[in-house]
Formats: C-alpha cells, sequence, structure tokens
C-alpha cells in the first residue's frame, strides 16, 4: 500500500475564477503528437494539470480541431499541421536539446497555442513551463517563448543505498528505491519523475557513490549498507531497466555510481589495474552489456580514492589514467563518465587537496569523461570560497556539484534555501579566461558538462523532510536550467505553486525562505569565514548537525592569540590557487571579503574589521543575530496559522520550534568556546564568563 504523498509544487489548485475563463479559451482543446513514451507524459500532464486548474480535462484530439476557435498544439516541426505551417522548422531543429518554442499564432482562422521542440523531452519541459504560465497566474494569450537548458546535464545524484534503501545524508526517511521489489514499479517513481522533469532535471544517479570499501577489507555493517557495487549484476540490470523506464518518459536518463574495484568483485579478476588489458576488456564488455539492457543509458559516476573507496592509485595510476579506462569503454555509446573530485591528498589543509590532484591533468582526461568538482573546497559548508578547481582546468569537461541535501545547513529541519548560496557560486568570476569567467559560463561551454546535486528526497510524505525544503529541489532544477533566473523570482515561483497566491502568504514564505541562508551561515559560523564545527557522531554515517567546535579544530583555528586558518600564498596555499587577481585579493586582509576573512587569514581575537568592531565581537554579534534571526522567521511562520492548511502548517511550525532552539545551541557552544579561548568578554554582556 503506498501511503499519500505531498504533490509539492504540482499541486495543480484551481485558479482563481476571473483568469479560469482565459485559459479555458486557450486550452480546453489539445492536439498533440503521439509516438514517443514522452509524449505519453505530456498528455497525462496535460490531463492532470488543467483538470485540477481549470476545472476540467482538455479535449484531447488527433488532429487539429476544426469547430473550435482556439488550440493547443504540440509536436515536432513538420511532424504536424498547424505546427509546420506557423514556425520554421530550422528554428525548432536548431534547439538545443531540451529546448522548446511556446508560440501563439494564427492558423486559418483559428488561435493556436503551438509548443514545439527539437526533442521530445523539450516537448516535456515545454508542457510543464506552459501549465507552470497558468499555475502562476501568468497571461497566455501572446506566447512568444524560446527556452533552452544552459546547461546540457542536469542531474541529480542519489546517495541511497540500493536494498538497504537507507540514505547517506538523507534527512527524510529511507530511499524511495526500492531495488528489493523491482522491476516492479511504485506509482512514487512516476511522481518524483514528473517532480524532477518539471523543472528540467535530465538525469538521475539512483544509488550513491559510496558502493562498497575495496574487497580485501574487512566486511563490516557500513559495506553491507553501501551495497551499490551490487548494481553491475546483470540482474540489477534488469532492475536498472525498470526504473529507468519510468524516468525516460518524463525524458530523464538513468545513470549509476560504479565501484573501481568491480572487475575484482563482480568479474573475478585479481586487479583493476586500468592498464591492465583485461581489466580494459572487462569494462569494455560491461558497458556493452548495459546498453543492450538500457539503450539510453547515462553512464557512470565515481568515487575513487576518496574515503576508503578504491581507485587508481591502488595501481599508482593517475586519476585520468583511471577514469580514461571507463571513457574509452563509452566510445560509440551516448552516455559518459563522471569522475568526482572529492579526494584528499598528503597536504594538511583539505582546501587544497583536490587541485593538487586534479589540476596538473588538466587536458589528459578522454573526451568521454567530465570532472566532477564539489563546492566548496571543504565539504557542503553553509558558505565556503568557490573551488579554485572552476579557474583551472580549461581543457577539461567540468562538472560543479552541489549539495540539495542539507546536511550542513540544518538537515531535514531547518528551512533554509540554499537557492541564494547557489546563486552566489554560479555567479563567481574565476578569471579562467580573463575577467568575466563566472562559474555558470564555464560550465554551459560544452556538451559534456553540467551541474550535478545531491538529492534530497526520502519517502517521507513530504519528500524532503521539511515542506519548506522542497523548494531547494525546485530551486536546483531552476538554476541548472537557467542560472540567471534570481533567487526571488525562484522563490515567488516556488511559493505560488506551492502555497498559492494570498499575498500575505507568498510575502511571509518568501522572506523567511531570502532570509534562511543568512540566518543559517550567522549561528552555524559568526558570519565571518568561519565552517565545519560541527558534530561528526559515533558512527561516520550520521550526524553533522550538533555543534561542536572542539572536535576539528583546525577547521576554525582557534588559539589564545586568534582565530582563522591562513590559507594565504605564505599560508596553506590555498589562496595561491586562484587565477590573478583573485589570489592577491584574498591574499590581503584588507581586501579579502569580511564573510570570507577567518577562512583565508588567522586573526588575533582583536582585529579590527571595517566597522571597527573586533573579530571576536563581530562573531558574538553575528551568532546572536542568527539565533534572534531565527526566532523571526519562525514568528512570520507562525503567524501564518489559518492561512496555511493546518497539516503543513502546523508540520513546518513544529519544525522551527527545533530550529529556534538548535539556532540558540550552536550560538551558546560557540560564543562559550570563543570566549574560552580568547578571554575577552562580550560587551554586551550576553556571553557568559566562565
Ligand atoms: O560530505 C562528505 C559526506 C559523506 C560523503 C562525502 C562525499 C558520500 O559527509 O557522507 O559521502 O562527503 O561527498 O563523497
Amino acid at each position: 500500500v503506498e501511503t499519500t504523498y505531498d504533490d509539492c509544487w504540482l499541486r495543480y489548485d484551481r485558479v482563481e475564477e476571473t483568469l479560469r475563463a482565459a485559459y479555458r479559451e486557450r486550452l480546453s482543446h489539445a492536439y498533440v503528437s503521439e509516438g514517443a513514451p514522452e509524449l505519453g507524459a505530456v498528455r497525462a500532464e496535460l490531463r492532470r494539470g488543467l483538470e485540477g486548474m481549470l476545472g476540467r480535462e482538455p479535449h484531447l484530439w488527433q488532429h487539429p480541431p476544426r469547430s473550435v476557435d482556439s488550440f493547443l498544439v504540440i509536436g515536432h516541426p513538420e511532424e504536424m499541421r498547424p505546427i509546420s505551417e506557423t514556425i520554421d522548422p530550422e528554428e525548432a531543429w536548431d534547439l538545443a536539446d531540451g529546448g522548446f518554442l511556446l508560440r501563439t499564432v494564427e492558423w486559418e482562422g483559428q488561435e493556436c497555442t503551438v509548443l514545439t521542440a527539437s526533442s521530445d523531452r523539450g516537448l516535456v519541459y515545454g508542457t510543464f513551463h506552459l501549465l507552470r504560465l497558468v499555475a502562476t497566474g501568468e497571461p497566455i494569450d501572446d506566447l512568444d517563448v524560446c527556452e533552452e537548458p544552459a546547461n546540457a546535464n542536469r542531474i541529480v545524484n542519489h546517495w541511497d543505498n540500493p536494498f538497504r534503501r537507507s540514505v547517506e545524508r538523507g534527512y527524510a526517511g529511507q530511499s524511495i528505491f526500492d531495488w528489493e521489489r523491482l522491476p516492479d514499479l511504485r506509482e512514487r517513481y512516476f511522481d518524483y519523475a514528473r517532480l524532477l522533469a518539471s523543472v528540467g532535471i535530465d538525469g538521475i544517479v539512483p544509488n550513491n557513490v559510496n558502493t562498497g570499501i575495496p574487497p580485501r577489507s574487512t566486511a563490516n555493517d557500513a559495506v553491507a549498507e553501501r551495497a551499490g557495487w551490487q548494481l553491475l549484476k546483470r540482474e540489477n540490470l534488469e532492475k536498472l531497466e525498470a526504473l529507468a523506464s519510468v524516468f525516460r518518459r518524463y525524458g530523464i536518463r538513468t545513470y549509476l555510481s560504479i565501484n573501481y574495484a568491480a572487475p575484482i568483485r563482480l568479474g573475478g579478476l585479481d586487479t583493476a589495474d586500468p592498464h591492465d588489458p583485461e581489466v580494459q576488456q572487462w569494462w569494455q564488455d560491461k558497458v556493452d552489456e548495459i546498453y543492450e539492457i538500457v539503450p539510453d543509458f547515462g553512464g557512470f559516476l565515481v568515487k575513487a580514492d576518496s574515503e576508503g573507496q578504491p581507485g587508481p592509485y591502488d595501481y599508482d595510476r593517475s586519476h585520468a589514467e583511471g577514469a580514461n579506462v571507463l571513457g574509452e569503454a563509452f566510445e560509440g555509446h551516448d552516455g559518459r563518465v563522471w569522475w568526482r573530485a572529492f579526494v584528499y591528498s598528503e597536504h594538511d589543509d583539505r582546501a587544497v587537496q583536490a587541485y593538487e590532484a586534479f589540476a596538473h591533468l588538466d587536458g589528459e582526461f578522454h573526451e568521454k569523461v567530465t570532472v566532477q568538482i564539489k563546492n566548496g573546497p571543504i565539504d557542503f559548508q553553509q558558505r565556503e570560497p568557490v573551488s579554485t578547481l572552476f579557474g583551472a582546468m580549461p581543457e577539461t569537461d567540468l562538472g560543479c556539484e552541489l549539495q540539495i541535501t542539507g546536511e550542513y545547513t540544518g538537515q531535514g529541519v531547518h528551512p533554509t534555501s540554499h537557492v541564494p548560496m547557489w546563486k552566489e557560486v554560479l555567479g563567481f568570476d574565476t578569471h579562467a579566461d580573463g575577467e568575466g569567467t563566472p562559474v555558470k559560463d564555464v560550465l554551459t561551454e560544452r556538451d559534456g558538462q553540467g551541474i550535478a546535486g545531491v538529492g534530497i528526497v526520502g519517502e517521507d510524505p513530504n519528500w524532503t523532510g521539511n515542506y519548506l525544503l522542497q523548494s531547494n529541489l525546485y530551486g536546483f532544477g531552476r538554476l541548472c536550467w537557467n542560472p540567471d533566473l534570481s533567487t526571488e523570482e525562484i522563490t515567488d515561483e516556488w511559493v505560488r505553486q506551492t502555497f498559492g497566491h494570498d499575498e500575505a502568504v507568498v510575502d511571509a514564505v518568501s522572506e523567511i525562505l531570502l532570509d534562511s541562508w543568512q540566518a543559517c551561515i550567522d549561528y552555524h559560523t559568526g558570519g565571518i569565514g568561519l565552517m565545519h564545527m560541527m558534530y561528526n557522531g559515533e558512527k561516520t554515517l550520521e550526524n553533522h548537525y550538533d555543534p561542536a567546535p572542539w572536535e576539528w579544530p583546525e577547521y576554525h583555528g582557534a588559539t589564545a592569540d586568534g582565530i582563522g586558518v591562513d590559507r594565504t600564498t605564505d599560508g596553506s596555499g590555498y589562496a595561491a590557487q586562484y587565477r590573478e587577481p583573485l589570489t592577491d585579493f584574498y591574499d590581503d586582509p584588507e581586501t579579502c571579503p569580511e564573510e570570507l576573512l577567518l577562512f583565508f587569514h588567522h586573526l588575533p581575537w582583536e582585529y579590527e574589521l571595517e566597522d571597527g568592531t573586533t573579530v571576536i565581537q563581530r562573531l558574538y554579534d553575528d551568532l546572536y543575530a542568527g539565533a534572534a534571526a531565527v526566532d523571526e522567521l519562525r514568528e512570520r511562520w507562525l503567524a501564518l496559522e489559518g492561512q496555511v492548511d493546518e497539516r503543513r502548517h502546523r508540520h513546518v511550525a513544529e519544525r522551527f520550534d527545533e530550529h529556534a532552539l538548535q539556532a540558540k545551541r550552536w550560538r551558546d557552544t560557540l560564543c562559550e568556546y570563543f570566549y574560552e579561548k580568547s578571554e575577552i568578554p562580550d560587551e554586551h554582556g550576553r556571553v557568559p564568563a566562565g
């Protein structure tokens, strides 16, 4: 029995009476092309969306209806009238994969809303776009929309452990993917695919990048948990195809995280050395086998030589040599390898490590390999400087890895919007090709590039732990599609589709989300560049939620004389990994932006900031401001009682109670810790002395 679960932003609530007639006039009749599975999804979504929003299903015709004044027509150029007669086919065929045209035209005296695209998934995206216009109350009488995805690849990376159904860094219940039961399909797969496609996601990796530890290690629970390596077995590939068939219908391709030691574990070879011809053959045969079963397979995601996962270092080979054996196996197939740069090296400072392992390999990767760079250089912290690697590998296809799930931002409880953080990352000027080379441009140069987001959904009825966190999945997709959308636009779209158009609700929920990130930074870090002060927990798979600044002192560098980590050129050298003029900019505490100051510099507790406040006082002040901001956010939400349905209101309110408490725990723990180290009291007397 499927428990019921939320519709998220695809609620399709009835639109206001005054608008309904205009939409009905345009959308009550539709002529939709047939054939590809995606067109089935288009028809089903039109029925569902228009029935919900306009109160009746559209009439779906097999030909252009003559008896009506106006109709919607969806199909490929040339394939059908009136598209073929009103739109220059070249214009449509020239669109990037996923792009679409949505246009109001006149055809033989009738008014037509035409949706056409160069690919089947483009028709899916166009359909969701049109439905979104209706859901957000936008006029559709005179449309002239041409949209293309900015990023060629827009992928969700699930850290879901197959069979066990646990989710690493997941805070919304068990994994939705039920490998025991596959190839039996769940309704929920379809609804998840709808959510993803509605925001333009075109790929999913259904299993964790931790796929198991090397075969020779002692078995333990973590291995059983991370059973992902088994998915390359034939019987599981057949299950994968069942899953892929659902996602394919929505234009989404399915990938797999693989274990680098698979030739040993599954193939019975005694090595996984990428230079070994038998290993090369094994990968080639495996990839060919996958394509026989899953014809549109997306490719592999690989975590190698990182946190206990096997990799090419086991054979003294570089990451490029390691990745290329896989890349070669994809030659002649329409898929590729996403090779993660989240690795460690010998260096003491973790921030410099990915660059050290990868930058010198620029140009050595096979054309079927994308290097997937996690942002930031430490690990998805509340705020980090942007990874230096984005500006360092011009000859390599690069992907950007972001975290949709809130490992360090309050997990499934605190409703921290990641959208403003992602905007900052994507807008950051790497200077890779002189001034004006933001990360978003670096990522959109070639077809083998794009953005990956670590998944957030689980089996909970609300999908994401806190209803408000659905906005991060929504925002992730929208930003991958168009990184130039503003945080405000994305937030407004999401709120209206999720909570309706009552302006008081729209304003309050938007403000909560827009202010949530700064609050999160303030109470978790004190706002001037500290991070990674959380509790690790007994088991490595859990926690990262509570404050524990004493656990990893090297990340904040607090000593009796000061705080922060020297990552300048003379320090760990992280700043030197940037292009000029960024290195100089971060090297000098006078020009280094205050919000990152202690990331780059170890400074005396009484170092004066621009406004004359000392470092220690600013930390106290921001920690207090952060906790107070959460009280504010909570008040704003509580004030919506009666204006948001009871179920969602109560659910979010309960989480706000915990959030407000937790923000104060962070504030108090960090304030006391900084006081202990500095022995400098808070000017306002809030921090207990001793
Ligand atoms: O952030 C750390 C997480 C691990 C994760 C790892 C990674 C999947 O705490 O849970 O493992 O990063 O990104 O590989």
